[in-house]
Order: structure tokens, then sequence, then C-alpha cells
């Protein structure tokens, strides 16, 4: 079975691969070893805090290690793939550093993913098994777990955390850590990441051990994560944000402890910030303005009071505009670290000590001095520092290809340099302002949303002929997605419809359009046929014109 798997690689030149070594970025650990030497050197200390449940490393290393050398026993092999679907509970990292441990790769889905993506991550990674709660926020995880296990071929087991029912118990799987492997190439893929996509379905982005470690050490040494930090995690553990900026690996990298958040609302969130003394969290732009609110609303002693241990906000996924930074240190008391990152590599951080007009408006500047930058206009010149254009990478944690995706590689990759669809300004600090996205992408709330996909899923709709997708500035989302809809002839749609429509394609639910509108045409103006793209910019643009139309309107009232 094993032999029938696409391979899953990531690699670099040789010259590269030569100087990342020499510069000592990539330093030959694996994610096995990082969880034997945790294990040993923190072996007391608390890894874990998740309500009133704590577990120390030594407890975490030796359940990870038992579940991957149960694995094995059950007929697993090094290089097998497996789902992840997991919330915020010390189960998503016994199952992935038990993964590790026997030599498995885990590809990370969000715990949002309903039918259709898990069943694309499962096809695209040829998994031969998933690892998934009994339920999670009202959705039936076992449910679909079984539905999975009838509908795609080589899927073999699913493993429930809680109540397995006539699945199988997470907790069942445990073997003898003496017969776990020996450690993989530092070279090769540790697990699949994934894209938020901005073209069609997310993509697999394979990591390996030693460039996902460099990232880790490295955003530590940014951040000031050491083995003191109290990491609170508060977006989903399986973002790429959440999980190495520093996240909750490099907290696990540094020995520090990890605090799991049920809930990122701050009635919830502020006080287990003070009860668990959280030193560094990361936030999305929208919650990071719903937690200056409530933190403005509360007051400055009560804000104080729960907020005293926090040291570091990183806040990142999306656009962070400068009028909401300023406000972080005097609302929160706390220093605003800006990132930009990205699962397929490169991330920046604006520095701890950089200034303040720095902080506020600017993305930051990349880990690596080995972090390579290009910012080229349209026709693929580079542009002076100041000017916009597209951002490209390459660099000794970014990756050269997706899995299996010829077609994206060919588009997103050029020399192996990645073309990550951003517009950016660069400073000659060589700090990053991002300007805004090349492609189609829509970003709601650091979730990234591929219009294309939701096209497709709108057109499948028996009465509708057409539908073009398109972001929109917004308030508290950042952006929000709106649909354009063209009924077929004599067909009468409404919005409740089209909602229940997606439900019922089982998409994960941040896909649903926020806002639809029937047309009767498209495109009436252009010669010919226009592009999607260019009908997606014209539609938008209609949109922002009404809505100045309506701002002047409702302006002009109050005079
Ligand atoms: P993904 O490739 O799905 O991991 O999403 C990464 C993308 O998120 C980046 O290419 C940016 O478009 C966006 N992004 C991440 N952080 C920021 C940020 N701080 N400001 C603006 N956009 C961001
Ligand atoms: O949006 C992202 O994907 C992201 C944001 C901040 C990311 O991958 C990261 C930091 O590492």
């Amino acid at each position: 079975m094993t032999s029938s798997l696409l391979p899953v690689t990531q690699t670099w030149p040789d010259d590269l691969a030569a100087l990342y070594k020499a510069r000592g970025y990539w330093r030959g650990e694996t994610f096995p070893a990082m969880l034997r030497r945790i294990g040993a050197q923190h072996g007391d200390r608390i890894a874990f805090s998740e309500g009133a449940r704590q577990e120390s490393y030594r407890d975490f290393a030796a359940r990870a290690q038992a579940f991957g050398a149960g694995l094995l026993e059950r007929g697993y092999a090094p290089g097998d793939r497996v789902l992840i679907q997991l919330g915020n509970s010390i189960a998503f990292f016994h199952a992935a550093f038990g993964l590790f441990a026997a030599g498995l790769v885990p590809v990370y889905a969000l715990p949002a993913h309903r039918r259709t993506e898990i069943a694309h991550l499962l096809r695209k990674s040829q998994a031969v098994a998933m690892i998934t709660h009994d339920r999670l926020d009202g959705f039936d995880h076992a449910g679909l777990a079984a539905q999975m296990l009838e509908e795609i071929p080589g899927l073999r087991d699913a493993f429930i955390v809680g109540e397995a029912g006539a699945l199988t118990g997470f907790d069942s799987i445990a073997g003898d850590p003496a017969t776990l492997p020996e450690d993989p190439d530092p070279q090769s893929v540790a697990f699949l990441q994934i894209s938020g996509g901005s073209t069609g379905m997310s993509k697999l982005i394979p990591r390996t051990h030693d460039d996902y470690i460099y990232s880790l050490w490295a955003s530590n040494e940014i951040c000031g994560v050491t083995e003191d930090s109290v990491y609170g995690a508060v977006l989903p553990v399986a973002h790429n944000f959440t999980m190495s900026s520093p996240g909750c690996y490099g907290a696990l990298y540094a020995g520090a402890r990890v605090v799991l958040f049920p809930s990122p609302v701050p009635d919830a969130a502020f006080p287990l910030i003070r009860q668990e003394g959280v030193t560094i969290t990361g936030l999305v732009p929208p919650l990071a303005l719903l937690w200056l609110d409530a933190a403005e609303k509360a007051g400055g002693a009560r804000t104080a009071r729960d907020l005293a241990s926090l040291k570091v906000l990183l806040v990142g996924g999306a656009k962070f505009l400068p009028e909401s930074a300023r406000r972080v240190k005097p609302v929160l008391g706390c220093t605003l670290q800006q990132v930009f990152g990205m699962a397929e590599g490169l991330v920046n951080y604006t520095r701890l000590d950089d200034d303040e007009a720095t902080i506020t408006q600017t993305q930051g500047r990349p880990i690596s001095p080995d972090d390579e930058v290009r910012v080229l206009d349209d026709a693929g010149n580079p542009v002076a520092d100041g000017t916009p254009g597209h951002l490209l990478t390459r660099g000794p944690y970014t990756i050269r290809g997706y899995h299996d995706e010829p077609a994206a590689n060919e588009r997103s990759f050029e020399d192996g340099w990645y073309r990550t669809g951003d517009i950016v300004i660069r400073h000659p600090s060589g700090h990053l302002t991002v300007q805004g996205r090349a492609g189609d992408h829509i970003n709601r709330a650091g979730e990234k949303i591929s219009a294309e996909e939701v096209e497709d899923h709108l057109v499948a709709h028996p009465a509708v002929l057409d539908a073009v997708v398109v972001s929109i500035p917004d308030a508290k989302l950042g952006e929000r997605i709106a649909a354009f809809i063209l009924p077929k002839e004599g067909q009468a749609l409404r919005a409740v419809d089209i909602r229940k429509f997606m439900r019922s394609r089982q998409v994960a639910p941040f896909k649903t359009p926020d806002e639809i509108r029937f047309v009767t045409g498209f495109g009436t103006t252009a010669v010919g046929k226009i592009s999607r793209k260019t009908l997606r910019a014209e539609l938008r643009e209609e949109v922002l014109k009404a809505e100045a139309a309506e701002a002047r309107k409702t302006e002009e009232e109050k005079i």
C-alpha cells in the first residue's frame, strides 16, 4: 500500500541547502528528536493547560510516543499520511507529535472544515487515517469520519477523541516506544500544512523538519519567547500563525507553557489570561479590535488587572490598520508585534524594539537575513523602495512547490521564487507594508477564501446560470464575501436559498457569502467575453462606488 503513495518532498538547490546549513539555520534537529529533548529537558514543567487539566513535558512526550508506537503496531508505516482535524486541545499535540515520533506525516485540517474540504484533503494527501473529535461546536465530526471511511479509498481508520462509538478511540492506541523508528532525515517533509488558496481548493504545503524548526527558534528570538513564557493559543492551533509564529510549536521548542483557549471572546479570554499568567498571544485583526473595544469598555483598572501579565500581542493574518495598531499599547498595555506570514514560508515581524511608527505602520521585516525579497511591477521589473509591487520571496523556510499541483506550481513559483500574490511596499529598513492582493481571494478575518472555489459551489445550484464572487472591504471582518448571482431564466431565487444551498454543499461555514446580490446580466460594457478577473474588479468597483455614494448621502442628511 505504501509503495503506491506519491512521495512528499521539498528540496532546495544543493548550494542553497549548504548555505542554510553553514549559516546555522538548518541545525539537523527533527520533530521526534525535539519531542525527546523537551520531554527530558523540561520533564517536570507544564507543557499544556487546558481548562483544569495540566500536562507536564514528560507526560506529553510519553503519551505522544505511545500513540505513535501504537500506530506502527496497527500496521501503519513511516511516510503514511494522517489527517488531523482537532480543536484547541492537548489531543492535537499528542496526535501531531505522535505521528512525528513514528515518522508519519500529519495533514492539518481546520476545525471549521466540512465534508467537501476534508474529502479533498484526504484524497489529495492519500491519507490512510484521520484523527478527529466526536463532536465540536455542535458538529458531528465522528459522523463525518464514518462517511469518509466509506467513501475515501485507502482510508483505513478514524481515531476519535471522545466518544468513539463504532469507530476507534484515539485513547485506545498505545504501543511500546521502544519500537519507534530512527529519526528521519532533517531535510525530509515533516508535515503537510494547507494554504488558504487563491484558486480553487486548498493546496498542500510540504514543510521539512529543518526549515520549520528554524522558523520556530528564530521566531522565539524575535518575539522574546523563553522557557518562562506562557503562550495563549487563542486562534485555532492548526493555523500556521498559531502553530509557528512563534505559536504553540515555538513555545514547546523553548519549554514554555501553552494555554489552550476554549474561546477568543474577551469575557472568557481576559480572565484566563489573568488566571494563567499568559505573557504572549496572537490574534487576527477583527479579534484584536474586539479585545480593544472590550478593554476600553471595561475601563483601565479592570483591564490592567486582567492583562497585567501580557507582554506581547501579535496581530497578523490580515492587514491591521495603523489607527487600530496605535491603540494596542495604551489600551491593552502590551507591545504590539505585527506579523505578516504565510503557510508557504516567509514570516515578517515588527521587532519589539522598533519605533512606534514602524510598529504601527508596517507588517514587519523577514525573520532571516537570508530571506530574499523582490518587489516587482506588473512587467516583472523591480520597483524602487516606497513603490507598491508584487512580493516574491525565497529563503531557508519558504517552499519551492506545493504537493502534487503542477499547474499551481507553474503559476506560483519562478526559479524557486514564491509569488506570494501580495502587493507590498518595501521601506529602506527592509520592513514591508502590505497594500493588498493581486489575486482573487478574500481575506475574511484572516481566513483566506478563493473566489473561484465559492463561485464553483454557487454555479452548482440548479437555478444559477452564473456567479461572481468578490471581496468587499469591511469594517469588522477586514473583507467580506459578496456574491453576484445570475439566475437561469424564469428562476426565482432568494438569498436564503443560496445560504441553504451552501450548507448542503458541506463546506466550511466561513465560505458562505456574507452578501448576496441577484443580477440580470454581467459585463455588458465589455467587448466580447471579459475575464473573470476583470469582471470581479468591475463588480467590486460598483459596490464601492455605491457605498461611497450612500456614505455621502448619510453625511449630507446629518448636515
Ligand atoms: P496563506 O498562504 O493561506 O497562509 O495566507 C497567507 C496570506 O495571508 C499572505 O500571503 C497575506 O495575503 C495574508 N496575510 C498574512 N498576514 C498578513 C498581515 N499581517 N497583513 C496583511 N496580510 C496578511
Ligand atoms: O495568514 C497566515 O497564513 C499567517 C499569518 C501570520 C501565517 O502563516 C503566519 C503568521 O505564520
